[in-house]
């Protein structure tokens, strides 16, 4: 697991894009990261924990126009389902959490200042678009900067199309180079857009708007910034080559969680093969089980969701709850030692779970004469692992 560079642990973890909430792909990237927030806490650290909404991006503005609602209705909507979701999983909520929206002073600034030491550049706007300024341009990072890492194993051509599909505009005319990121947005009709000065009216890019808030909340150099896997490039890549840009680190580690999959198919918003944990939780599926369901894979592994892997988490769980209900049992201290061992060594919660799943078989089966070894099991479970039982 990666370590703190201080008695303060600085991490800052992607948050969702509010269109749909909460898949179980979400679900597993936040655990993961809250299960290192956890370690952290266990080994004594102060964790400062932060993350982000993007409440204002294409893909939300497109989805609120093909349902004919409201954008900032639909994405405070979903943010406050994402809230109750992450609540029922037990995920230690972020001492700092902003919108993209509320981000814009700090956007605005950061991009101005990049224009400033020549690093941002602006491109002309189409006929229509601007609103009072058209002559003001969208702003774009340049990402010729030394700092941007292209993708180990892809090429050229590659890159640029993983670009493409992860809402990079490698085609836009009047770019320097096609993987260079939309740092400002101008003013489009029927966009939202709000002032921000010398930039014109308009709306942020995606990795700046991380970039800032991880700036603001943990200051210029931290130790992990994480998120699913889908976000190492070109977001993780570029956000950190904006902290770079305007003269910070940003974080140490990169940690990515990976992919949540349903019938064969990343689970995604875009494709629509969601197995929401509202929906989970509306059937009356214990959130506890969902957790333990997730638990049960690597946190850098890719899994497929199914009715088995929620069956056996949701045994496991009556399997435990059972074994903490009396009040003596076998004794904790290795299982607790094993628990914790285990997570110290890279968030091996799969382990975790298989030293508890055997401390409870011995006390289901043989039971056990220390007293209070349950209630060890229960809080260490508790702390250490999210699972209330
Ligand atoms: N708002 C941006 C990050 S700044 C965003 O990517 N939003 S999201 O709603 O698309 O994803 C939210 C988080 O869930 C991200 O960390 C993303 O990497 C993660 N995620 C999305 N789909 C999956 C999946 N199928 N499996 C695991 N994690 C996923
Ligand atoms: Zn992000």
């Amino acid at each position: 697991m990666p370590a703190a560079t201080g008695p303060v642990a600085g991490m800052y973890v992607c948050g969702i894009t509010p269109y749909d909430a909460t898949h179980l792909g979400h679900a597993a990237t936040a655990v993961a990261f809250d299960l290192l927030h956890r370690a952290w806490l266990d080994e004594g650290l102060e964790v400062r924990f932060v993350s982000n909404v993007t409440d204002v991006d294409d893909p939300l503005l497109e989805r609120a126009a093909a349902l004919g609602v409201d954008w900032a209705t639909l994405a405070a909507e979903q943010s406050a389902l994402y809230a109750d979701d992450m609540t029922a999983l037990a995920v230690l909520p972020p001492q700092v959490y902003l919108g993209a929206v509320e981000a814009i002073p700090l956007v605005a600034d950061a991009v101005t200042r990049l224009l400033d030491r020549g690093l941002a550049y602006r491109v002309p706007l189409e006929p229509g678009a601007g609103g009072a300024h058209p002559e003001l341009g969208d702003v774009y990072a340049d990402a010729h900067a030394p700092e941007v890492e292209l993708v180990p194993g892809l090429d050229h051509d590659a890159t640029v199309a993983l670009f493409a599909e992860r809402g990079g505009d490698p085609a836009r005319p009047g770019k320097r180079d096609p993987l260079d990121p939309a740092l400002w947005r101008r003013e489009r009709p029927g966009e939202p857009a709000w002032d921000a000065g010398v930039l014109g009216s308009g709306r942020p890019g995606w990795h700046i708007e991380c970039t800032v808030i991880a700036e603001q909340a943990l200051g210029d150099a931290f130790d992990v910034q994480g998120g699913g896997r889908d976000l190492c490039f070109p977001h993780h890549a570029m956000s950190t080559a904006h902290a770079k840009a305007l003269g910070g680190q940003g974080a140490r580690v990169q940690l990515h969680a990976g992919m949540v999959a349903l019938a064969g198919e990343k689970m995604s918003k875009s494709l629509g093969n969601l197995v929401l944990v509202s929906t989970l939780r509306t059937e009356g599926v214990d959130p506890m089980a969902v957790r333990l369901a997730i638990l049960a894979h690597h946190y850098s592994q890719d899994w497929e969701w199914n009715d088995e892997v929620l069956a056996t988490a949701t045994e496991r769980l009556t399997t435990w709850r059972a074994a903490v209900s009396g009040n003596g049992g076998p004794d904790a201290t290795a299982t607790l030692a094993e628990v914790r061992a285990a997570l110290a060594e890279d968030l091996e919660a799969p382990r975790a779970l298989a030293a508890v799943d055997s401390w409870a078989s011995t006390s289901l089966t043989l039971g056990g004469d220390v007293e209070g070894a349950p209630g060890v099991v229960a809080r260490a479970v508790d702390a250490l692992l999210g699972i209330r039982l």
